[in-house]
């Protein structure tokens, strides 16, 4: 049996907002929930298991008519959700009622329960949160039981403030996959069992690395094979560029733009400048605007090696009295000082020779 596993969508939410590039994420997280449609067309596997947290907040009607169309697309693949606590349940929630296709289970209920699947010879188990928060195991007893070859747990949570999970328990419990969310790092909670596939987009700065969907496959009395594809259209990652010699803004928009276009253009970086030279001139994150997505920059030129080998070329010597004064000023404003009078002089040596 093949499962396809994702949680986590946050359909609806705006990360990065503020950003020059916040609409067009704000986008990606639609277009990446059909496109994981468009994957499940061709790999054609038995289950769509979505662990919770697919809306931001409550999906309105048109919303929901929206990933039910999506849904029906591929009616084939049995497709089972859950609400997370970003769209936990509440009197006025439309998922509990909403038609959705034929295809689609919906685990609206506070309790766990349990719904065969005769077709794939499986049985699946869940609920939804009816809050924003669970400070305790809503699992706590979960186990598989029935005629059926292969038992699948959905279970949103595992922090403390969002359902704390019992591992021992849960590796015991029979199951033979339990599909994690909530977790927005993909990750293992326990080896060819249980998983969590992590947010499908990156929804803010602190999720870097690599994002996907969960790919597995079940075999009767085999150990589930539990594989990870990376799927986001972005990931928040870092670049890296040597500033040279007497660089000018342009010259690092061009080396900025070459960089991103080889690690990825639709990337949010951190930019690291590294090496001997400083840029000469104050450098913001929206000067690069048009070169990439850079959410900060981290000077890191002019490494303490390099300085010390600057003094030592003429002890007592102007370059040499000058790092040791700005040395010893606070702050970014004394780095900047540091910086930028380092450069003067290396110019006005230059122009000596
Ligand atoms: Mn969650």
């Amino acid at each position: 049996m093949i499962v396809m596993h994702t949680a986590d969508l946050h359909l609806g939410a705006a990360p990065d907002r503020a950003y020059p590039w916040g609409p067009t994420r704000k986008a990606a997280l639609k277009r990446t929930f059909v496109r994981l449609i468009d994957e499940a067309e061709k790999i054609r596997p038995d289950l769509l298991l979505i662990a919770g947290d697919l809306f931001h907040g409550q999906p309105s009607l048109a919303e929901l008519q929206e990933v039910n169309a999506q849904f029906s697309r591929i009616p084939d693949t049995i497709v089972a959700l859950c609400a997370g606590n970003h769209d936990c349940i509440r009197e006025n929630s439309l998922y509990p009622s909403f038609p959705f296709a034929e295809n689609v289970i919906g685990f609206w209920e506070e309790r766990l329960t349990s719904i065969p699947v005769p077709e794939k010879d499986c049985r699946l188990y869940g609920l939804s949160y009816h809050s924003l928060t669970a400070d305790h195991n809503l699992y706590a007893g979960a186990r598989a039981e029935g005629p059926e070859t292969f038992h699948i747990l959905l279970l949103h949570g595992g922090d403390e403030r969002h359902s704390p999970v019992d591992r021992e328990e849960l590796r015991g419990a029979g199951f033979d996959y339990i599909a994690l969310g909530h977790i927005h790092r993909p990750g293992i909670l326990l080896p060819h069992l249980a998983a969590w596939p992590g947010s499908l987009e990156p929804l803010d700065r602190t999720e870097t690395g690599p994002r996907g969907y969960l790919l597995c496959t079940l075999e009767k009395d085999r150990p589930c094979d539990i594989r990870f594809v990376p799927f986001s259209e972005a990931v928040y990652g870092e670049m890296t560029l040597e500033v040279p010699e007497n660089c000018s803004l342009y010259t690092l928009q061009e080396l900025v733009r070459e960089e991103a276009q080889a690690l990825g253009p639709d990337n949010i970086y951190t930019l690291r400048l590294t090496g001997d030279h400083a840029c000469g001139f104050p450098l913001r994150p929206e000067d690069l605007a048009e070169a990439a997505n850079i959410l900060e920059i981290r000077d890191e030129t002019l490494s303490a090696d390099y300085l010390e080998k600057l003094c030592r070329q003429n002890p007592g010597g102007i370059l040499d009295r000058f790092i040791h004064a700005a040395r010893k000023l606070p702050g970014p404003e004394g780095e900047i000082a540091l910086k930028e009078g380092i450069a003067a002089l290396l110019a006005a040596a230059e122009k000596r020779h």
